[in-house]
């Protein structure tokens, strides 16, 4: 398998926590989200993904996009070690706490986004930093309520063993502590990330250990 990558994507690091857990040997391609205005506008990579966003899986002639897609195809196609309860009820709270994070969170503060607000509407780094640190503290503070409040959270964020949720959590935090959010009120939150990152899979998913790691 391939997977085009940035170390700091974390779309993409929750996929390569995916590859890890299930012991997937894979082939990192490093696309340069900032470098030259951005590898993932080159003509090559939008015939790869029409998106513009990484990661992209290779699985043989397979072309996979869209991190959650791809986590569930691998889970679907390797499923050991699962990474989604066997029941339904579990399922639908692990989605949507992964949900949460990847769509009412990620996006808002994604590269693209920043550098519209800077380019249209002249927005300067620390505008674009409280922009970001105001959404991930709104968003990562309804994620904790949930985990705090249900019995289902165990040592993750779904019981005792990894889930989706968890590969999407991750990333999320390392994110947002870059713009400096306010993590006192989320003890639920620090726990599972520390808690993941005891784990070799999270941590050689980790910025700091990728090829392109700068
Ligand atoms: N919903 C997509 C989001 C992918 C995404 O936004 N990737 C970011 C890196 S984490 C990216 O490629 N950004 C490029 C840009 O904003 O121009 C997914 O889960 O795969």
């Amino acid at each position: 398998m391939k997977l085009y990558s940035y170390f700091r994507s974390s779309a993409s690091f929750r996929v390569r926590i995916a590859l890890n857990l299930k012991g997937l040997p894979y082939e990192y391609l490093p696309v340069h989200l900032v470098k030259h205005g951005g590898e993932q506008f080159s003509l090559e990579f939008l015939a790869l993904n029409p998106q513009g966003l990484i990661p992209v899986l290779i699985d043989g002639d397979k072309v996979l996009t869209q991190s959650l897609a791809i986590l569930e195809y691998l889970d679907e196609t390797y499923p050991e070690p699962p990474l989604l309860p066997a029941d339904a009820l579990g399922r639908a709270r692990v989605r949507s706490i992964a949900l949460a994070i990847s769509c009412e969170i990620h996006p808002i503060n994604n590269i693209r986004v920043l550098r519209y607000l800077k380019r249209s509407f002249g927005i300067d780094d620390e505008g674009r930093k409280t922009w970001a640190r105001h959404w991930s503290e709104t968003g990562l503070a309804a994620v904790e309520a949930q985990l705090a409040t249900l019995p289902a959270t165990g040592a993750f964020c779904h019981g005792d063993t990894p889930t989706i949720a968890d590969l999407c959590l991750v990333p999320q935090v390392f994110n947002s502590r870059t713009y400096d959010c306010d993590f006192s009120a989320m003890p639920t939150i620090v726990r599972i990330v520390d808690r993941c990152m005891e784990l070799d899979a999270f941590r050689r998913a980790a910025w700091e250990a990728q090829p392109d790691a700068e």
